[in-house]
């Protein structure tokens, strides 16, 4: 890490260098110099992203577009190019590092008040409308079949035959809950390979710690976490954001008696995203619930299967970290499903 950090064009000399942040994927610091400058550093996922070159021209192109339509410096991440030219610095080890300045803003695991969901709402859904003028063929595909539900269900049903953990006769009534969703789990790829529903540039990890809020007017800042910036469905950011934001508990909690999906701010949230994304076409809207409850459903997939492996993909702090988050989006799913005709509701009546 240190090595790598001397590889950026800092201001001043590197005194610190610490962890820093919470994300699942990449490791993430915050870099001090000696003239009080901070940045931050990261040595991205090797298991997650495959393509480092295509997925840093990606985020190079999209930040520069947003900053040439917005004004004031924070309103989108700047990176650095390392002393070989390039937005990444290659370590003798394999490991890819990219740095960019920090911003002086906070970042929550969940909202303090409505009103900080309905700024997450309205940063998403700006970041969405500001790239709808960009060419969305050329971007790389980061992760390819990310948002693909019935492509995550072959690596499930894969995952609980390969059984790599030895962990899959302990979760049946987990692995039952997932597979008893396929039919439905594939409606939102359905509706994509029908042309119902356009292909935009979106975010596609829409989770609110993925927003930066400045700490005394609360307003966004701006949108990071871009390594997934992809051609996806307005569903999908939209849906993530519900998964994470509109939870009453956190993603990994125990208790599931404090895990439901709460409505007043699945409202909040839709009147955000569509204030800010005026273009989303009567059915954009229409699937907007259920991105929620697919985008949900699949995470948890998600999670069971990096459990089922053995915990390869996503961070995890104890043994059955990746079970106790697929179970949180198990009562969710089960909660959405209990609200559906509300939430529906609500959306039409935005
Ligand atoms: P990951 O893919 O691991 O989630 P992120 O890019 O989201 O990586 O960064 C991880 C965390 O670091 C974020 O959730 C946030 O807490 C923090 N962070 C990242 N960039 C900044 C920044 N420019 N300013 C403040 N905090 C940041
Ligand atoms: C990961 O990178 P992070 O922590 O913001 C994951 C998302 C999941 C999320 C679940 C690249 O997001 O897809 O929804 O964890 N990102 C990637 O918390 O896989
Ligand atoms: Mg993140």
């Amino acid at each position: 890490m240190e090595q790598a950090a001397f590889h950026f064009p800092y201001h001043g000399t590197p005194v610190s260098c610490e962890r820093f942040g919470s994300g699942h994927i990449n490791r993430t610091f915050i870099v001090t110099t000696d003239t009080g400058d901070r940045y931050i550093l990261q040595c991205l996922s090797s298991v997650a992203f495959h393509d480092i070159p295509g997925l840093m021209d990606n985020i190079i192109r999209v930040t520069q577009h947003i900053a040439a339509k917005t004004p004031g410096e924070d309103s989108t991440l700047h990176f650095l190019p390392a002393d070989n030219r390039l937005y990444y610095y290659l370590d003798e080890s394999g490991a890819y590092w990219r740095s960019y300045r920090y911003v002086d803003a906070i970042c929550i695991q969940l909202p303090e008040t409505p009103d900080d969901f309905y700024q997450s709402a309205v940063a998403f859904g700006t970041f969405q409308n500001q790239l709808s003028d960009f060419p969305a063929e050329t971007l790389t595909e980061t992760i390819p079949n990310f948002h693909n539900t019935p492509d995550r269900y072959r690596k499930f049903w894969k995952a609980i035959a390969d059984n790599l953990s030895g962990r899959a006769g302990n979760v049946q009534p987990e692995i039952d809950f997932y597979l008893s969703r396929e039919e439905a789990g594939g409606s939102l790829q359905r509706m994509r390979d029908q042309g119902i529903l356009p292909l935009r540039v979106t975010h596609n990890d829409t989770k609110l710690n993925n927003v930066l809020l400045d700490e005394k007017t609360r307003k966004a800042v701006c949108v990071i976490d871009l390594d997934t910036v992809m051609p996806g469905l307005s569903a999908f950011d939209f849906g993530d954001s519900i998964r994470f934001g509109a939870s009453t508990a956190a993603e990994d909690e125990q208790d599931l008696e404090k895990v439901s999906m709460d409505l007043e701010l699945f409202r909040t949230y839709a009147e955000g995203f569509i204030a800010a994304c005026p273009g989303l076409t009567p059915e954009e809207r229409a699937a907007l619930p259920i991105g929620a409850k697919i985008m949900t459903l699949e995470c948890g997939m998600r999670f069971l299967t990096d459990y089922l492996d053995g915990d390869h993909y996503f961070k995890t702090a104890y043994p059955e970290h990746n079970l106790v988050r697929a179970r949180t989006q198990m009562k969710l799913v089960a909660d959405m499903e209990e609200k559906w005709s509300e939430m529906e509701r609500i959306v039409a009546a935005l």
